[in-house]
């Protein structure tokens, strides 16, 4: 019988969505983004919007980095479609 190998695997990396505040976007729109996009309930939505207004920035979630990097391109691309400048990066966790 083979000698059992010890496989080792590394946990995959996280990557954190991070939305930052602006003076323009409307909070409707930032709160339907988070429903849509990072599938958040209205009240959670709700507040990570306020969180962002009124620190400069929050957390949407945490994803693998392909995961993250789609989210932050669909949400650009959402609001420069809606005529936003609202912005979001991604960060290792
Ligand atoms: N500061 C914006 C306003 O007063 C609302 C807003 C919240 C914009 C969060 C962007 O990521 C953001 N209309």
């Amino acid at each position: 019988m083979a000698e059992k190998q010890e496989q080792r695997v590394e946990p995959p990396k996280l990557y954190q969505v991070v939305m930052l505040n602006d003076d323009y976007t409307p909070m409707e729109f930032v709160v339907l983004v988070l429903q849509e996009h990072f599938l958040h309930d209205i009240d959670t939505a709700t507040q990570i919007m306020l969180k962002i207004h009124h620190e400069g920035r929050g957390i949407c979630g945490v994803y693998s980095k392909d995961v993250a990097a789609t989210k932050v391109e669909l949400v650009q691309a959402a609001a420069k479609r809606a005529g936003h400048p609202l912005q979001c990066t991604l960060e290792a966790a």
